[in-house]
């Protein structure tokens, strides 16, 4: 299916009112509110593939419905959400979940939708069943080369399907570690993992990057091999210019001051992207700011903040993404939400008065700081996303536009009720 700009023009019309209301007042109270929706306007976020359908956990999976059941079909349902937000121009495709047969019929297909192809990620964190070796003990990491050595070729193999597709960066993100004490001598664990990383780094195009992703724990319990932001970054550093760190928001341990990771990062040059989500425990993957929105406004204060600081252009510096899972929500409205929570944050965060926030930094002024910071947390910009959004053709609200065309229970007649998308 697809939704036709009459169709979002008849939505836009019955908003229209309450929304200039909303908006000049808003305008009223920003003097940088044209500066702002030049921003928001250039600033996308990927699509992960593996959120487009319903997710489940180790005790159960209930359908939405209507999933994709192929990758022509994934493209088609970030159309979908790109047509109603303007702020999903980017897919990013999992491999070998998502691997095209015809590499051009794809691209065209993202064209046609107005999507490029954002980051590749590997899998080696499953056996497929094609498989000669094993991942049971880890990938990279492994105690035989044999193993490394497949999955080395797999992300090579990654690269080579990147590179049709016109995509320029790979996510490595391992499930590498151990579940006991004992089992990993975890210097060789690194070195083994390094070299590894080593391999593929050297099998990356000019201009690509590549991003070591790191997590807490889970599926290992007592050791991840690339398991916080240190970690990360060493393997970052010692690999070179073309490796950086992605931050997924959900993977740290409980209370991290994921903010201050993000500013150092950027500081050393080596934050190179993120994997937006919320949780309340560990890596729950759920709906960006529906747990913390003040820490995600806290996170894009010192994105736009450093990014400003290095003269880094927001939109086009590091990749955006979101990775979530959906076990109870539709996932495109919860995509919908997602895009619109990140979108708040980050214009909330261009609000923040920099040159005051200095000068009361300067002056120890903690108070004045804190005001500084929560005057623009609590401002209600949500009016400045939406006239960003309807000025590049999207739907004003778009989670009720969705609902109003009935885009669901159209993907379920068109697609069927029992269906399974291939992710998490
Ligand atoms: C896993 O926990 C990580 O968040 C990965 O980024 C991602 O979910 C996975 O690569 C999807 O296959
Ligand atoms: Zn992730
Ligand atoms: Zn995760």
């Amino acid at each position: 299916m697809e939704i036709e700009k009459y169709q979002i023009d008849a939505h836009n019309e019955k908003l229209t009112a309450a929304h200039q209301q909303r908006f000049s007042f808003a305008a009223s109270e920003n003097a940088k509110v044209e500066e702002v929706i030049t921003k928001l306007i250039k600033f996308q976020i990927a699509i992960p593939s593996w959120a487009l359908g319903t997710g489940g956990t180790r005790f159960g999976r209930f359908s939405g419905g209507g999933e994709p059941r192929s990758l022509e079909e994934k493209i088609e349902d970030v159309g979908l959400l790109h047509k109603l937000n303007q702020s999903s121009g980017a897919i990013s495709l999992h491999i070998p979940w998502d691997i095209p047969t015809d590499y051009d019929a794809i691209k065209s297909l993202a064209t046609h939708h107005g999507l490029r192809f954002d980051a590749m990620n590997s899998n080696t964190f499953q056996d497929q069943a094609d498989q000669k070796l094993s991942y049971k003990f880890g990938s990279l990491q492994h105690v035989d080369k044999g193993v490394r050595q497949q999955a080395i070729d797999h992300n090579i193999e990654v690269i080579r399907q990147g590179v049709a597709l016109g995509s320029d960066a790979l996510t490595v993100w391992l499930a590498d570690g151990s579940c006991f004490p004992g089992q990993l001598n975890f210097r060789k664990a690194f070195q083994n993992t390094l070299e590894s990383l080593e391999e593929i780094y050297a099998a990356l195009p000019d201009a690509w990057k590549v991003f070591v992703e790191y997590k807490a724990f889970e599926p290992n319990f007592y050791s991840t091999t690339v398991g916080d932001w240190g970690q990360s970054l060493l393997y970052a550093s010692k690999l070179g210019p073309k490796a950086y760190t992605l931050v997924d928001l959900g993977h740290h341990l409980p209370n991290a001051n994921i903010e201050q990771i993000v500013s150092l990062l950027l500081m050393e040059g080596k934050l190179g992207g993120f994997h937006f989500n919320d949780s309340k425990y560990g890596d729950d993957d759920l709906t960006a700011g529906s747990m913390k929105p003040y820490q995600l406004f806290l996170i894009f204060n010192e994105l736009v903040e450093g990014m400003d600081a290095k003269g880094i252009d927001h939109a086009t510096g590091l990749g955006w993404m979101i990775d979530a899972s959906h076990n109870v929500k539709d996932p495109l409205e919860d995509l919908l939400q997602s895009v619109e929570a990140i979108m708040i944050s980050y214009t909330q965060a261009l609000l923040v008065d920099r040159e005051a926030l200095n000068i009361a930094q300067q002056e120890n002024d903690v108070v004045r700081c804190q005001e500084i910071l929560q005057d623009a947390f609590r401002t209600d910009v949500r009016a400045i996303v939406q006239e960003a959004r309807l000025r590049t053709g999207g739907a004003a609200q778009p989670v009720q536009l969705y609902r109003g065309l009935k885009v669901r229970e159209n993907l379920i007649s068109n697609r069927g009720l029992k269906t399974v998308a291939t992710g998490l």
